[in-house]
């Protein structure tokens, strides 16, 4: 493979980011990446290590993906920070300090600046650029994306690393612009701070969005009225400022911490480890203190109190109930306190993570309304109508999640091979070989793809296997002198009845949740992601050795 260089008089594009006004790019190279965060960074580094020519487009004005666009108050990352990093270079994973057990979305997006300047990546991102369309050339073995900024570049191959949680949902309730006040919706919060003070807000939605966010507004504002429609199993997230000692014995040996948390089932939480016994094995007794255990440590290892808490209805029944009898000890009112308290199996709708969101609701502003029971029937100019009664409020803020998976990959007009269209091809659900290729779609990878353990896992750990694996992938077909490379329809089927296998032996397709596309009216009902990382990286690995084994190339 050539490198091309359409975009300017070097070997790669454009060595300054691009100007608001720059004209559209017209070229041909060997890669164009879809997204600017830190799927697409790692991508993008990976290519300039390789030599390849590449461009990513991004359309916020910055990196950062999920941290540029989820700056609602009170947002972080609820994977502790020595984790949630890049473990692709040393001395970066050395010199960062996080200040934060968990780190805040600032500190993250101060992060992802970093790690743009510190590998020179800045040249190769094209900023406020939304890509409207790839089409797949089988003529010539060329991607030729557009976008709307009018570029228009050709390239050999092309990745998506569009996010998971980055197409946001907005319901479509009655009436919904008729609100005078100010909407937010937390997944795309405005760039300047948004005072509360003095007003009356409400806010739709009790996802983890909302459980960061709702204790912060409600300290602010003059009254919080919280619309729920299904309660949420939260856990303490008991941050604070990372120990010093343990980050020195964390970074003594960084490389063997990163090697024990991949294998871990979701690529985290080596520090604080599933335990291999059944909830149902021990007495009463010591099931409640193991979860004390737990709660006191805080965080997502909660659900590893038991390694039968995903498999067994009555052995996550106990952790279920554990967490209910949480909320009658921190919620005064009983009536609000059971109004709070979810009756779906814990953990099949992602576990949250909370600093004070029960202790909230016993506070004289906030108001808990259950719209589960009396649906939002319209947005009204003052506030929301529901069928029970009318609200009032001055701003309204939607926590309201995501087309997650699968809604920005949809919004662009992919066409394969035979003007194939994505959005025919998974107008029943996603399908893909492995969550990196689709049959159809020549030479596109997706980077933590539907198929792939990645909302499962800790997003960087699958980022960064997959930004190995494609890269590895490219270099092979590079040294073959080939020039295609395609998953098989056969190869696909199996693997999409894989994930569909997998996830049947669990209790995660038992509620709607957002993996499932449950949250979003009228999407399939299939359950997307790949339940078990080092499983999945293991197969990849093989996969690769056995000269990509399930796709055709030539
Ligand atoms: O979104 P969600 P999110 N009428 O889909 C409700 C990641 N994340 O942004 O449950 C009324 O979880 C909906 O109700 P229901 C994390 O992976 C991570 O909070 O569908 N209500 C639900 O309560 C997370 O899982 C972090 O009945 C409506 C809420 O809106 C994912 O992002 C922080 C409605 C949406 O909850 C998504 O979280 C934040 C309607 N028509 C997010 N439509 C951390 O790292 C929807 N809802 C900590």
């Amino acid at each position: 493979m050539q490198q091309r260089d359409a975009m300017g008089p070097d070997s790669t594009p454009a060595q300054q980011p691009p100007a608001a006004d720059a004209a559209p790019l017209v070229g041909d190279l060997d890669l164009v990446i879809v997204g600017a965060g830190f799927a697409g960074l790692a991508m993008l580094n990976r290519a300039r290590g390789m030599g390849l020519s590449a461009i990513v487009f991004e359309r916020g004005d910055g990196v950062g993906g999920t941290w540029y666009w989820n700056r609602y108050p009170g947002a972080r990352c609820d994977v502790e920070s020595l984790e949630y990093s890049y473990q692709f270079d040393e001395v970066l994973q050395q010199e960062w300090q996080w200040s934060e057990r968990y780190a805040t979305q600032p500190e993250l997006l101060r992060y992802a600046n970093h790690v743009a300047d510190r590998f020179g990546l800045r040249g190769q991102l094209r900023f406020g650029t939304t890509v409207l369309a790839a089409d797949y050339d089988e003529s010539a073995d060329r991607w030729t994306v557009t976008t709307d900024r009018g570029d228009r570049v050709r390239a050999r191959f092309l990745v998506m690393a569009t996010g998971c949680l980055s197409s946001t949902n907005l319901p479509d309730f009655p009436g919904r612009d008729s609100f005078a006040g100010p909407t937010y919706h937390t997944g795309q919060w405005p760039h300047e701070p948004v005072d509360f003070t003095g007003k009356r807000v409400g806010i739709i939605g009790t996802g983890s969005s909302a459980i960061q966010s709702i204790p912060i507004i409600a300290a602010q504002a003059r009254s919080l009225t919280v619309f729920q429609r299904t309660a949420n199993y939260t856990v303490p997230a008991y941050n604070g400022p990372i120990d010093p000692d343990y980050e020195a014995a964390i970074k003594a040996d960084y490389a063997g911490f990163r090697a024990r948390n991949s294998q871990m089932m979701p690529a985290y939480g080596s520090s604080y480890p599933r335990r291999d016994e059944s909830a149902l094995s021990v007495t009463d007794a010591e099931r409640e203190q193991i979860f004390e255990e737990r709660w006191r440590h805080g965080g997502l290892p909660f659900m590893g109190a038991f390694n039968d808490l995903m498999l067994d209805d009555r052995a996550n029944r106990t952790a279920a109930e554990f967490v209910r009898r949480k909320i009658r000890e921190q919620v005064r009112d009983p009536a609000v306190a059971d109004l709070l308290m979810p009756r779906q199996t814990i953990g099949c709708k992602r576990l949250c993570v909370d600093t004070g969101y029960y202790e909230t609701f016993n506070r004289p502003n906030v108001t808990l309304v259950d719209v589960g029971r009396a649906p939002i029937e319209a947005i009204t100019p003052t506030g929301l109508r529901t069928t029970d009664a009318d609200y009032e409020f001055d701003c309204l803020v939607y926590a309201t999640g995501f087309d997650a998976m699968t809604g920005t990959l949809l919004k662009i007009a992919i066409t394969g091979r035979q003007g194939q269209r994505l959005q025919d091809k998974w107008h029943a659900g996603p399908r893909t070989y492995l969550g990196l290729g689709i049959a159809g779609f020549p030479n596109l990878f997706t980077i933590s793809g539907p198929g792939s353990p990645s909302v499962l896992t800790n997003m960087l750990v699958s980022i960064e296997q997959h930004v190995g694996w494609i890269g590895d992938c490219i270099d092979w077909l590079r040294r073959q002198g080939k020039q295609r490379i395609e998953a098989t329809e056969a190869a696909e089927d199996r693997w999409v009845e894989h994930v569909n296998a997998v996830a049947d032996r669990t209790l995660y397709p038992s509620c709607n949740s957002w993996y499932l596309g449950a949250n979003v009216p009228g999407k399939t009902r299939v359950f997307m992601p790949l339940i078990g990382f080092p499983a999945y990286a293991a197969h990849c690995a093989e996969v690769a050795a056995a000269g990509y084994d399930g796709f055709v190339h030539g």
